[in-house]
């Protein structure tokens, strides 16, 4: 049965050529990156709001509206807002228009970041985020080298981001980085885009060399100077020419990502610094006790991470999000990493308790939090360092 299927794949996947001759399979590489991602996650938060212009806005605090807009829902870009704008002149485009102006919660973008990656992780064969909301993927070996199986694991994808966290996202799918990052810029918003190898050429021939990942407005001129506008044109320069111009390592880099040969491959993302755990509370309250009852599963669940990672944590968190959807932390830093979960049951509630005190607001949803993870080696685990010697 296994030489069967083996021998299916091996007629259907596309087999490439090395440099030394040696075959490979073609890859598959992806790129995720979530729709106006600050703004959606307050749309998920508060559906009201769709529909409406979003921004979610940095304030400086120098004056009331003193600051930039860090994204805006396609509501309010179809006004001309962009991230980066002065909020000032943001609101004057949606002058008339109900915008809701919102201030970010990056600690909150954070924690929904987290988890998507996980989640996103757990489906692939490799991830490497990239920022808050995007993300390279690598799945050669579990769509083996197929781009139907391809297109059917980034639907999945898609549908577990939905399920997960009620957010759509972008998916570009193709044999490089480069192209997967063209793909989703594309597929933009919601969209999902399979360049299939066979297409690869056809694909990039037309776009604007400045579109290629890593090309500003100083390379896109000097290859204007060299009379290069497409990528297609690009694919044809004079390799030495390109070297040249811009150095061996970057002239070789602008002829790989034309033809859409660069070969960088999927890092792994490092190891994680932090495990958390969210939850919306059975009804909202300011008990600190009562909060933290309500995250022992939470608890449980971070210790389970740290027992299959042979982490321990030097510092616990207790997050909480208020009736008014801000988001408050207070931590405790340990002196040696600890693992121990009933020391985190234990100090949750005063660390509530403290947050509750300073914030007035009944907390709706708490997260738990260990960050400062170490690996356990032979240090004992606090419980059996408190057992006494027999
Ligand atoms: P982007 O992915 O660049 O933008 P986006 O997710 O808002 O929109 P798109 O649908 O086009 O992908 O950035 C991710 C987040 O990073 C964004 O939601 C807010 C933040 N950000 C800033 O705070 N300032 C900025 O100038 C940019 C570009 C992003
Ligand atoms: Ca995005």
């Amino acid at each position: 049965m296994d030489e069967i299927q083996n021998s299916t794949r091996s007629r259907q996947n596309p087999l490439n050529r090395g440099p030394r001759g040696n075959i490979f399979l073609t890859r598959v590489i992806g790129h995720i990156d979530l729709d106006y991602f600050y703004a959606q996650v307050e749309e998920v938060e508060k559906p009201s709001l769709k529909g409406r212009p979003v921004i979610v806005c940095v304030f400086s605090g120098r004056t009331e509206d003193s600051g930039v807009v860090s994204t805006a829902n396609y509501e309010a870009r179809a006004f001309g807002v962009h991230s980066g704008m002065p909020i000032v002149q943001a609101k004057k485009k949606l002058e008339g228009r109900n915008p809701e102006v919102i201030r970010m919660d990056h600690e909150k973008y954070e924690v929904i970041s987290g988890r998507v990656m996980d989640d996103v992780g757990r489906m692939v064969d490799a991830l490497e985020p990239t920022g808050i909301d995007e993300a390279f993927f690598d799945i050669t070996d579990s769509a083996g080298s197929d781009y139907g199986r391809a297109r059917r694991s980034a639907d999945s994808i898609k549908e577990a981001v939905m399920k997960g966290e009620h957010l759509t996202c972008s998916i570009g799918i193709g044999r490089s980085k480069v192209i997967a990052k063209l793909g989703s810029d594309m597929a933009k918003p919601g969209g999902l885009m399979i360049i299939t190898p066979e297409d690869t050429e056809s694909f990039l021939a037309p776009l604007d060399a400045s579109r290629i990942y890593g090309v500003g407005p100083k390379t896109t001129s000097t290859l204007g100077e060299m009379g290069i506008m497409t990528v297609g044109e690009l694919a044809k320069a004079d390799p030495a020419e390109l070297e040249r111009r811009f150095g061996r390592k970057f002239g070789k880099y602008l002829l790989a990502a034309a033809t859409g040969s660069d070969a960088d491959p999927v890092v792994a993302g490092l190891e994680p610094t932090q495990y958390s755990r969210i939850v919306t509370l059975r009804r909202d309250t300011r008990d600190a006790k009562e909060v933290a009852e309500q995250l022992s599963e939470g608890v449980q669940y971070i210790h389970g991470k740290l027992l299959h990672s042979g982490k321990s944590f030097k510092t616990l968190t207790a997050i909480g999000i208020l009736t008014d959807l801000s988001t408050k932390t207070r931590s405790k830093t340990f002196e040696t990493a600890v693992s121990d979960p009933s020391l985190m049951s234990e100090t949750l509630p005063a660390l509530f308790d403290e947050l509750s005190g300073t914030t007035g607001r009944e907390f709706r949803r708490a997260g738990v939090r260990v960050s400062g993870l170490e690996d356990v080696e032979d240090q004992t685990s606090l419980s059996e360092f408190l057992r006494p010697a027999r």
